[in-house]
């Protein structure tokens, strides 16, 4: 949609809304988006699937994540697909499944950190989750010479995780929870991020 506010909008992209409004029964984790989300209730259910029907992506292409892993990725999908706070970082892209995309949201330091933390015994073949897998079977697995190596190797640090994984989707930054000056992934309550947005759309003009 022709979008004038840039702190209430949805991207033009594969299961995104074209305006954000409430959505009452989001599912478990995308829960906090409830007043106020680009996803419906059917892709907040979808979010929490293995290879759910949203990009038929397999988390557990290097053996199955430990639940403690897995959350970060849900909480991701529901941050993706349901914030209506992104518009200072929403982008044109020229990709088949999808107009427009994130780049370099500021992403609160907690939120990366605990993520690479409850991920780093994991093992995966890719650094760029985006871009490369082999398609064959419908849903990604690791492409011939990508072999499973430990997280750790793959992402030395949670910045070149928080960064690489989705394409430069997020930037990493020191700032924390509290600063008012990173997106957060997670958090109940009223949405924190609508001022963070609005921090950085004024600070940009
Ligand atoms: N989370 C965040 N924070 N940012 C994102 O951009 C994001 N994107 C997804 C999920 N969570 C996200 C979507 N993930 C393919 C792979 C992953 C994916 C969507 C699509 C895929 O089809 N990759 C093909 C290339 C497709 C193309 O670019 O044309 C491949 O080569 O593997």
């Amino acid at each position: 949609a022709l979008s004038l506010d840039k702190l209430n909008m949805c991207m033009d992209a594969k299961h995104h809304k074209v305006d954000p409004g409430p959505e009452g029964q989001l599912y478990y984790q995308c829960a906090p988006w409830r007043e106020n989300a680009c996803c419906t209730a059917n892709t907040s259910t979808e979010a929490h699937n293995d290879n759910s029907y949203l990009y038929n992506f397999n988390w557990n292409h290097c053996g199955t994540l430990s639940p403690q892993c897995k959350r970060h990725f849900i909480q991701d999908t529901c941050f993706y697909e349901c914030s209506p706070h992104l518009g200072p970082w929403i982008q044109p892209v020229e990709q088949s499944w999808r107009k427009e995309r994130i780049l370099d949201v500021p992403l609160c330091q907690e939120d990366c950190h605990s993520w690479w933390e409850d991920c780093k015994h994991e093992y995966t073949c890719k650094t760029n989750w985006h871009k490369g897998w082999d398609w064959s079977s419908g849903i990604n697995k690791c492409p011939a010479g990508s072999k499973c190596r430990k997280w750790t190797q793959v992402y030395p640090t949670p910045k070149s995780m928080c960064e690489q994984i989705w394409s430069n989707s997020y930037l990493y930054t020191t700032h924390s929870k509290t600063s008012g000056r990173c997106m957060q992934l997670w958090f109940d309550g009223p949405n924190p991020n609508r001022k963070v947005a609005a921090y950085y759309f004024n600070s940009a003009q």
